[in-house]
């Protein structure tokens, strides 16, 4: 089934200059990309978007982190885009993601994990209504 899904590179991701390579990965696996806008998150954007995390202990750094620098959010299309992209991103702690996924290939620190992807049809319809209206 043909899903959309909501992808950002964070601002690790964007000031090493990855975001052509974290593109090129979904192109090759065969999703499209659909929409792609750069922006700044500022702290009540990132509330928002991290809504089920601002009670959580390492809420105050992920702050930090996810508004220290622009970020590329995109919306991704595809057969089953929201799982096939959370596997090419691989584990959450980037020491642990396998390698040949994006987060295994290319991270190390759990807060500056290169890359959010939607993780449910309703993150998706939620996340990209923030980002995309
Ligand atoms: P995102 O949402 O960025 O795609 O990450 P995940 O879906 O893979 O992981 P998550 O929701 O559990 O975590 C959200 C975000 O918080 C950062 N984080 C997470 C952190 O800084 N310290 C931590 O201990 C955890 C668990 C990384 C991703």
């Amino acid at each position: 089934m043909s899903e959309h899904t909501f992808i950002m590179v964070k601002p690790d991701g964007v000031a090493r200059g990855l975001v052509g390579e974290v593109i090129s990965r979904f192109e090759r696996k065969g999703l499209t990309l659909e929409r792609i806008r750069k922006l700044d998150i500022d702290e009540a954007l990132a509330r928002r978007h991290y809504a089920e995390h601002v009670d959580k202990p390492f809420f105050p750094e992920l702050l930090e982190f996810i508004t220290s620098g622009p970020v590329v959010a995109m919306q991704w299309s595809g057969e089953e885009a929201i799982s096939v992209c959370r596997t090419l991103m691989g584990a959450t702690d980037p020491k642990k993601a396998e390698v040949g996924t994006i987060r295994g290939d290319l991270g190390l620190a759990v807060t500056n994990n290169l890359v959010h992807g939607s993780d449910g049809p309703e993150s998706a319809a939620r996340e990209l209504e923030i980002f995309f209206g």
